[in-house]
């Protein structure tokens, strides 16, 4: 692998989950972002049709993430994106429960297609009413560290999730 090739991340998961806002609130770049007026009512004016994208520097590496949309009918883009990525995180909005099933349908389709090493971020930790991380990894079945919480609006959250996932990446070993 050439050593100055950009790592490749995913951010992916349901309608809401802050995925563009992940992207924005990190890349130092200006983000290119695919967002149409949503056709069905899903509880917000805006939705990502085909990815976001954003770059940054972490650690001394160049970093490329690329956000998915949430919506089920463009689950072709959760497969084309994830192509070749080092790692992939799975947001889901942590006061909508009623989302995690579909949150886990998207981080099995991904994973069964692409074995990539992956977190989860439980994101809108400064509302009311949220599911705490360590809960959620209950739910998804997978150790606390694997699940961590945040504000997808603060850098420092956000860039605290990138690291505990590349933390990941550089002692996976695929089975
Ligand atoms: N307070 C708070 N608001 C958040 C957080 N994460 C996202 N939001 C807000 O939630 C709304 C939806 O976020 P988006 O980033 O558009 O969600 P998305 O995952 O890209 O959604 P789709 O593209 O439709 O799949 C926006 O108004 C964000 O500002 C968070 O951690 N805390
Ligand atoms: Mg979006």
């Amino acid at each position: 692998m050439n050593p100055h090739a950009p790592l490749k991340l995913v951010i992916s998961g349901p309608v809401g989950a802050g995925k563009t806002t992940f992207v924005q609130t990190l890349s130092e770049t200006p983000v290119l972002a695919t967002e149409a007026e949503a056709s069905e009512d899903i509880g917000k004016a805006n939705t990502t049709v085909a990815f976001d994208f954003g770059t940054l520097t972490l650690a001394g590496h160049d970093v490329h993430l690329y956000g998915t949309p949430g919506q089920e009918r463009f689950n072709f883009m959760w497969e084309v994106l994830c192509e070749g990525a080092l790692g992939l995180v799975l947001l889901v909005a942590g006061d909508r429960p009623q989302d995690f099933t579909h949150a886990r349908n998207i981080l099995e389709f991904i994973t069964s297609r692409v074995p990539v090493p992956f977190v989860i971020g439980v994101t809108r930790q400064d509302q009311p009413r949220v599911w705490d991380p360590t809960d959620v990894a209950l739910y998804f079945d997978l150790p606390e560290t694997q699940v961590i919480g945040l504000n997808a609006t603060r850098p420092d959250d956000a860039r605290h999730l990138l690291v505990c996932l590349l933390e990941r990446t550089l002692t996976h070993h695929p089975a």
